[in-house]
Formats: structure tokens, C-alpha cells, sequence
């Protein structure tokens, strides 16, 4: 006898109440997987996107080795978004759609990289701030409820941690350093601060999909929990750095065991995502632009796939 729905879906949050992943062969509710491919080829936009910011610094790096090691931690992000897409490729979605809905708009990626990187601070503070809150996010996600982005997701924290402390790295040089340097870092964290608490998304309260995504395990922790969790954590490190805390308003709030703080700018943030931030065209004509460059790449491969296929088969 056939199963009904409702009891493929009782079966199937029993499996996620369980604790246990789900395959990509698994039975999953049509909006589950729908869900899923919308935040997890976000998320690998966001990784390939988050590649122009720090790209702009590569060839003015102050030094061979913060060069090399920028090209390592760039050419690392292009690594997750490959890992992200064939995870999202795992629900049957193409890579060319989800490509082609990114450089539409239809697809959002993390509007942090809407931001310029206008001086060598600001690669001490995305390696610093934005590696860091990605990471805050991303450790939880480990945890989450399908099989290849929890797997993806421990791959992905490794390399992210080696990219806040190079960020942190250069940070304590600036800060240490003259009193020009330590004014550059302190004029990046000012620029950096804000946007790196948009990347945890709207409030829990205006957040259109994170009651599902908790109740799935998609999601492990909340949008307000996760930057409470960041913004605690960064208090000791603007301290140590012996710069000044971009939010005036933030306060120890002894009852809660946390860090109250003041107002993000949400009207910012919604302009940003509607795609209104400073290089939003920027980014995706980039994009669009190296897509094309690189289609005789991708066609040479194909070829190359076809001949071996046919190679194999008159063999076999
Ligand atoms: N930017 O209902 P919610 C990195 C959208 S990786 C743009 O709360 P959700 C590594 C959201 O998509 C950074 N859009 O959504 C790196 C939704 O729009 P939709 C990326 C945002 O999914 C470092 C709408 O607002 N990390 O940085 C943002 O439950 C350095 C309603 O929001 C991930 O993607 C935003 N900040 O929660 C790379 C982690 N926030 O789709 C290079 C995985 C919200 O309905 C250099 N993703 N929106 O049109 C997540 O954890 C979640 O998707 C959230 C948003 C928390 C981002």
C-alpha cells in the first residue's frame, strides 16, 4: 500500500527530530527541497561573489607573502562555492539555472559584499569581521539536517578559521603600527562593523523563513542568536586591538549575560539586498563578464567528456 503524504511527512520529521541527515535520495517535502536550494545556492553566490572584494587587493598587497597568502584565502572561497553548488546540484537543481538566476537577480547573495574595499584595512577587517561572522553561522550549520551542506560545512569551517586570523593578523599590525595605520584600521572596522551584522539576516521576528528552516533543522540557531553570539565575541578583540567600538550604544547587560547593543540600519540593509548597495552592478556585471571569458573553458571540458565516454564505450 502507498504511503499518504501526511505520513511520508510524520516519517520525515521524525527522521529530522531523530537527529538523522537526510540523503539526497531521501523522500523530503517539495518546499523542504525548494528551501533548501534557495539558501544553499545563496550561500555558494555569496562565497563567489565574496571573491571581488578581496580579488580588488591581490596586486596591491603590501608584501609578497600577505599576497600569497590573499591568493590562497581567495582562491580557497571559490573552493566553497564549488562544494555549495554540487551539494544544491544534489536536489536537481542545474548549475547553470542557479547561475543564471544570480546573474538575473532572482537569487540574493550576502549583501556584505555590496560594500568597496577601499584600503589594505579593509582586507584585515572582511578577514577579521565578515570571515568571522560567516564562521559564527557557519559552525552551527555543520549540524544542519541535510547530509551534503552539513558535510560541505566542515570542510568550509576549517578553512574559514585560517582566514579570520590572517584577517585578525593584519589588523593587530595596523593597530600596532603608526598612528596613520592604526587610524586606517580604525576607519575599517567603523565601515565594516554594521554590514558584518546584517550578514546574520532580519531580526527573528521579520525573518520570512527561519520558523520552517529551525523547525527542519536547516537552520541550527536563529538570526538574532547567532549575532548576539558574534557581538560578544567581538568586544574583546576591538579591545585588544585598542581601538574604539563602532556602537556607541553597546552595553553590558549583566541580567541577560550579553552585550546589549544599539539599532542596525535596516533600511540600509533592504536597499543593499534590493540590490541599491554601492557595487551591487558592479559585482554581477564582474561576474557576468568572467562567466563568458570562461565558456571555452567549460566547453573544452565537455568535449574532452564526450571523447573519453566515447573512447570508453568502443572499448568496452
Ligand atoms: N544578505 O528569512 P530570512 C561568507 C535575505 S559566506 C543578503 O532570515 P534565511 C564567506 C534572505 O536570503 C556568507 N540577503 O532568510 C566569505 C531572504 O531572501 P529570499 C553567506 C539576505 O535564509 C567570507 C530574506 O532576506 N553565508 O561570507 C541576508 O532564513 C569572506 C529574508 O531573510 C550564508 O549564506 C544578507 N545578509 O536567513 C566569502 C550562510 N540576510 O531568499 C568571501 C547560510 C537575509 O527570501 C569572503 N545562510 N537575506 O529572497 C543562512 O544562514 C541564511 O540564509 C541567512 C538568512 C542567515 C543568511
Amino acid at each position: 500500500m502507498n504511503s499518504s503524504l501526511s505520513d511520508l511527512e510524520q516519517a520525515f520529521q521524525a527522521k529530522i527530530d531523530a537527529e538523522q541527515k537526510i540523503e539526497p535520495k531521501d523522500w523530503m517535502p517539495a518546499k523542504y527541497r525548494s528551501n533548501l536550494v534557495r539558501q544553499v545556492s545563496q550561500h555558494a553566490h555569496s562565497e563567489v561573489i565574496g571573491m571581488q572584494p578581496e580579488g580588488n587587493w591581490i596586486t596591491r598587497a603590501p608584501s609578497l607573502r600577505r599576497k600569497a597568502v590573499l591568493l590562497a584565502k581567495v582562491q580557497d572561497e571559490a573552493g566553497h562555492g564549488l562544494y555549495l553548488y554540487s551539494a544544491t546540484e544534489t536536489l536537481g537543481t542545474s548549475r547553470a539555472k542557479l547561475i543564471e538566476a544570480l546573474q538575473t537577480g532572482k537569487a540574493k547573495y550576502a549583501s556584505i559584499f555590496n560594500y568597496p574595499t577601499q584600503t589594505w584595512g579593509d582586507i584585515g577587517a572582511i578577514g577579521w569581521l565578515v570571515d568571522g561572522a560567516a564562521i559564527c553561522n557557519q559552525v552551527s550549520l555543520q549540524r544542519t539536517s541535510y547530509g551534503p551542506y552539513a558535510r560541505s560545512m566542515i570542510r568550509i569551517c576549517k578553512e574559514e578559521s585560517f582566514h579570520q586570523r590572517q584577517g585578525y593578523q593584519i589588523m593587530i599590525e595596523l593597530a600596532k603600527g603608526t598612528p596613520a595605520q592604526k587610524a586606517m584600521a580604525q576607519d575599517s572596522l567603523n565601515r565594516f562593523y554594521w554590514p558584518s551584522l546584517m550578514m546574520f539576516g532580519p531580526h527573528d521576528s521579520d525573518s520570512a523563513h527561519s520558523a520552517q528552516s529551525m523547525k527542519w533543522k536547516i537552520k541550527r540557531e536563529t538570526n538574532d542568536d547567532l549575532r548576539q553570539k558574534f557581538i560578544d565575541q567581538t568586544v574583546p578583540q576591538i579591545e585588544y586591538l585598542g581601538l574604539e567600538h563602532p556602537d556607541k550604544d553597546l552595553k553590558w547587560n549583566e541580567e541577560r549575560g550579553h552585550y546589549d547593543s544599539g539599532e542596525i540600519d535596516w533600511d540600509e540593509f533592504t536597499s543593499v539586498i534590493n540590490g541599491n548597495g554601492h557595487c551591487n552592478r558592479q559585482r554581477i556585471s564582474h561576474h557576468v563578464a568572467a562567466h563568458e571569458e570562461g565558456s571555452w573553458v567549460r566547453e573544452a571540458q565537455n568535449a574532452y567528456n564526450k571523447k573519453m565516454k566515447a573512447r570508453r564505450a568502443s572499448a568496452a
